[in-house]
């Protein structure tokens, strides 16, 4: 006779789900203890919202599901925006929680709610199991669910009184790992869309999640290759094609830059695998994507297919069974793109070089590019990195050279600060043997603070640096060109010691404060058998130009006396809200 929670923990097992972030609590308690008993990796954290982000993590570094498991009422609540992170950019997880005892429902039991409800607007799947023996059964289903069609977390309810419940193991029945083969395209619209593609005098290929998820990175290289495509990505994509391949073109921002030069910095077919055309991409604008380009959309999800863009060839099927389907037709002679191919690589030169002449610098206060710079030129280029902040992010992910998928993890959809430790402790527990360093602002550090002692606590050893420039960077600088001078108000953050902090909590910590003590304090932290954080004062001053962009600063200024028609809308830019 064995409890529910031997029969999750054996289900998992047979899965091959060996992982689970958590933090206890006794409505899981057989579950802890199964885990125990097969020997399973548990990660446990300081608040339910980094279990939720450290699941996330792993999915993005890995490509592979984790469970993140919390206890009911509070655990479940708290975990709500990690798994609202994962959600929204469709990354796979396993969330479940434990419930007060259904026997007990309508009797005002501890921690008693509507989980099921709270759960629904941020889950793909969910599910209350309440029968034992059917606990395998759901994981399995559970599982199908977050990897199948479009990735995403799914949920299911372990009611105490179930989860508690013994039954005959010899009578329950458990379930393989599911063999389904990916979906393919259309193999007419696939033979027309590899004419148009053959043709094009300028093809762009722009990579998303989904080609993340569908790991065909070899594939989309022999593409990219064959037709002489540069590759454009969102972070999730980022390293799907290596960002020093003379075919990567790095961010989808490289092709807003492409279009100064005019025509010849126009792509005029689009092969867009598993990226949606979301803000991203100028969402219904056309700066990435030129309204007159031929498009390819590939995507495992059919409703993605047209959103915000007009689309010539619509593929629904997963991206490397697709690109394996063009790898398949014939071969005919391409037209020249050695200019275009040139033209994406000097842009894509000159913006990761535009700032360079700061990095002599000498004297404080430090700029963002070089502690960026300095960062990525001091570690191991097969680091991990994770970026979490306003401008933080923004300097740190035009400077890092990103060589492989999974190597590079920011903010995506929900615009969330306070993933990034999370995820790096994520990264670390999944590439023990590797560097990850955690990037953070100063405003960003402290949603999950207390997971500075997960590190230590669960032998993670992540270097964490803090871009301190005393306040909400991106915030505040919007305040000020949408505002002018004195209109500062909730943006503030002043000088806090983050260094002692992190000593607190049992890393080996710095304060930074000149441009050469960053890569000795680099150095030093590289060399630490623990977890370490650099608290690094930066100029406050620097606004990066994404926050001008953003705010619509770098747009064409009013004339003098002419009726404004455009409003500009932090995040968003300027924009006619008549029209709203
Ligand atoms: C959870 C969450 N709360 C608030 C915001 C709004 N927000 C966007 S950028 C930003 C400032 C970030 O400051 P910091 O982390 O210090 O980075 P910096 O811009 O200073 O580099 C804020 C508050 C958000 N995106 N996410
Ligand atoms: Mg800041």
């Amino acid at each position: 006779m064995v409890d529910g929670g031997h029969l999750f923990v054996r289900q998992m097992d047979m899965l091959g789900l060996h992982e689970m972030f958590t933090l206890h609590g006794s409505h899981l308690e057989p579950i802890y203890q199964a885990c125990i008993d097969y020997g399973f990796s548990i990660y446990d954290t300081r608040h339910e919202q980094a279990a939720a982000h450290m699941a996330d993590g792993w999915a993005r570094h890995t490509g592979r599901v984790a469970i993140c498991a919390v206890t009911a009422g509070p655990g479940i609540s708290d975990a709500v925006t990690g798994v609202l992170n994962a959600f929204l950019d469709a990354v796979p997880m396993i969330v479940i929680s434990g419930r007060s005892p259904a026997m007990d429902d309508e009797r005002l039991p501890l921690q008693s709610m509507d989980q099921m409800a709270l759960l629904k607007s941020v889950t793909k799947w969910q599910h209350s199991v309440r029968q034992v023996d059917r606990i395998p059964e759901m994981l399995a289903m559970a599982y199908r669910q977050a990897t199948t069609g479009r990735p995403g977390p799914v949920y299911l309810e372990l009611p105490i009184d179930v989860l508690f419940q013994r039954v005959d193991e010899e009578a329950v029945t458990f379930f393989e790992k599911p063999n389904v083969a990916p979906p393919q395209g259309d193999s007419a619209i696939v033979e027309a869309a590899w004419r148009a593609l053959s043709k094009a005098k300028r093809p762009a290929i722009l990579v998303g999640g989904g080609m993340f998820s569908s790991s065909g990175y070899q594939e989309l290289r022999e593409v990219a290759e064959l037709l002489g495509a540069p590759v454009f990505s969102n972070v999730r994509g980022r390293g799907c094609m290596p960002d020093d391949h003379p075919l990567g073109g790095q961010a989808f921002a490289t092709l807003a830059r492409m279009r100064r030069l005019g025509e010849e910095g126009r792509p005029d077919v689009v092969l867009a695998l598993g990226a949606r055309m979301g803000m991203f991409l100028g969402g219904a604008g056309d700066l990435m994507v030129p309204a007159d380009a031929t498009l390819i959309q590939v995507d495992i999800e059919a409703e993605e297919i047209g959103r915000n863009k007009r689309v010539d060839y619509g593929i629904v099927g997963d991206c490397r069974a697709v690109l394996r389907q063009f790898l398949a037709q014939k071969k005919a002679r391409q037209p020249d793109r050695s200019a275009w191919d040139e033209a994406v690589r000097q842009t894509r030169e000159r913006a990761a070089h535009a700032l360079d002449d700061r990095l002599a610098q000498e004297d404080g206060p430090i700029h963002q590019h070089r502690l960026m710079t300095d960062i990525v030129r001091t570690l191991p280029p097969d680091a991990i990195y994770v970026a979490d902040g306003g401008e933080t992010a923004e300097w740190f992910t035009a400077v890092a050279t990103v060589r492989e998928p999974g190597q590079l993890l920011s903010h995506g959809y929900l615009g969330c600060l306070g993933t990034g430790m999370p995820f790096a402790l994520a990264c670390k527990a999944a590439s023990p043997e590797r560097t990850v360093v955690c990037v953070l602002g100063d405003g960003s550090v402290g949603f999950n603070v207390a997971e500075l002692h997960t590190a230590v606590k669960n032998k993670l050893p992540v270097i964490f640096v803090v871009n301190n420039d005393e306040g909400w960077g991106m915030s505040k600088h919007a305040q000020e060109i949408l505002y002018g001078p004195g209109r500062l108000i909730a943006t503030e953050l002043g000088k806090v010691s983050y260094e002692k902090v992190a000593e607190g909590f049992g890393l080996q910590a710095e304060l930074v404060e000149k441009p050469g003590e960053i890569v000795p304090a680099l150095k030093r932290a590289l060399k630490a058998k623990k977890a370490a954080l650099l608290n690094v004062m930066t100029d406050p001053n620097n606004v990066h130009p994404a926050t001008k962009a953003a705010s619509g600063a770098l747009g064409k200024p009013p004339e003098d006396g002419a009726p404004q028609k455009e409003t500009a809308l932090p995040y968003y830019g300027k924009r006619d809200l008549s029209r709203a």
